[in-house]
């Protein structure tokens, strides 16, 4: 057991945090991000918050990798156009805040500035 608190994923995973939920399932929830960087700007969050960052992740869960971004090509295709962007910020410095993996899902009408 963790002895940090939940991340604030896993509080909106629990219910416990209202948000904007376009995609749920066993291993995978996504939202739209409170602070949105372009008209279509999601999160796509795997349930557990074992992994901090995407580089754990593909070191211990390469399917849910795989699938995370099978999720956010759908959700790019069925919000937006097809096209996105998807951007894992990882580590201080590179501006992560959230340190539960979650990949950015950015679309519809990208500019060069919108880096999340
Ligand atoms: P990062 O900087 O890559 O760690 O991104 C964290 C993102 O999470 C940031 O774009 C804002 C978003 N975020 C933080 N708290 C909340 C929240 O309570 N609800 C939602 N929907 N998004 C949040």
């Amino acid at each position: 057991m963790s002895d940090r608190a939940p991340s604030v994923f896993s509080r909106i995973i629990a219910g416990e945090i209202p948000a904007d939920v376009v995609y749920d399932s066993d291993r995978l929830i996504a939202f739209r991000d409170i602070n949105p960087q372009a008209p279509v700007h999601v999160l796509v969050v795997p349930k557990t918050e074992q992994y901090a960052n995407v580089g754990e992740l593909a070191a211990g869960d390469p399917e849910l990798l795989a699938e995370l971004v099978a999720t956010a090509q759908r959700l790019a295709a069925d919000l937006a156009d097809g096209d996105y962007r998807l951007i894992f910020n990882t580590g201080e410095g590179a501006g992560q805040t959230v340190f539960h993996v979650h990949a950015h899902v950015l679309a519809g009408g990208l500019t060069e500035g919108s880096l999340a």
